[in-house]
């Protein structure tokens, strides 16, 4: 076990390690809520808040990203997220429910909270996905306001990539800290899932990555289970990942195999795959999670009754 991991669990974190790895991650576990990377655990906090008392999943997963989103040091997400190539933070979201309804906000600028605008997107509007201008506009409509997301730390650590300017997107960024997805089931057996992302630090201007893209970045089947994705999002796009794994589950894979079989898809497909990581997470119906990604490194939060906002570490190909 990672030295991170035993700092973070306690005893009953430690007995849910061993329950839930023992087990191969197939627990009767509800409410429940799982999340990608170390950030995941205050995240979840937040949504457990939610969960424990019989709330709604989908307010679960939005007040739980939140809480990355507005965090300064997490530097993939939201408010302190890293700039693209132009010094500019572009902000990427989507959440769905159990109706199957979603929105998505993309290619966001100068709002702290883009989950909260693909929430509102999704039940304000006839659309599913606001982009650039059209999406600050309705934000600002809506009453959030505008702010510069560029802390001095993300403008520093531009300024210092801007001496080579290349474009080479580092495996596991940032010790672990990365996109937030955030998968959820309540306590009345609703699933729900929302995604947000500053994207890949560096990127064009303009461009968009998996994470505000409903079936790449995130999907939720409420009668199957849901997915999210995490690492370089044109891979993830190419495959429609988050789809194929809720499809994968559907066809009577567990979560595990279904995001196995999601990366060895992108690893079929994606040449060049051994420079990149993506990562799956999913979670079913009956509340059993699972997890797969192309490189080690990748790890995922877990709350529930039984499980104490643990890490766990992802499986993974290489
Ligand atoms: C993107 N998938 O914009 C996001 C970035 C990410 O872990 O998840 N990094 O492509």
């Amino acid at each position: 076990m990672q030295r991170r991991n035993f700092l973070s669990l306690g005893l009953s974190g430690l007995f849910g390690q061993v329950l839930g790895k023992s087990n191969g991650n197939i627990i009767k576990n509800t409410p429940i809520v799982i999340s990608t990377w170390e950030h995941g655990v205050d995240a979840n906090k937040a949504a457990w808040e939610v969960l424990s008392k019989n709330g709604r999943a989908l307010d679960a997963v939005e007040i739980g990203v939140k809480v990355s989103e507005a965090d300064p040091k997490i530097t993939t997400v939201g408010y302190g997220g890293y700039p693209d190539r132009d010094g500019r933070v572009t902000l990427d979201a989507c959440i769905m429910d159990e109706h199957s309804n979603c929105g998505s906000v993309a290619f966001l600028e100068h709002i702290m909270h883009p989950i909260s605008v693909a929430r509102l997107v999704m039940e304000k509007t006839p659309h599913v996905m606001l982009v650039g201008e059209g999406a600050l506009d309705f934000a600002l409509k809506n009453g959030f306001q505008k702010q510069n997301l560029l802390t001095p730390e993300a403008e520093k650590a531009w300024k210092n990539w801007l001496k080579d300017a290349k474009y080479e997107p580092i495996i596991n960024f940032e010790n672990n800290h990365d996109t937030i997805g955030m998968l959820a089931l309540d306590a009345q057996g609703n699933l729900s899932g929302a995604c947000t992302t500053s994207g890949m630090a560096w990127k064009m201007h303009g461009r968009v990555g998996d994470s505000p893209i409903i079936g790449a970045g995130l999907y939720v089947d409420n009668e199957v289970g849901a997915a999210c994705a995490t690492g370089v999002g044109e891979a993830v796009i190419r495959t429609v990942g988050s789809h194929l794994v809720v499809e994968l589950m559907r066809q009577g894979k567990s979560p595990e195999k279904a995001c196995k079989a999601a990366v060895e898809r992108i690893m079929k497909r994606f040449k060049g795959f051994e420079k990149i990581q993506v990562g799956f997470l999913a979670l079913n119906k009956k509340g059993e999670f699972g997890a797969y990604c192309i490189q080690k490194g990748f790890n995922y939060a877990v709350y529930s009754q039984k499980i104490n906002n643990q890490l766990f570490d992802g499986k993974s190909a290489l």
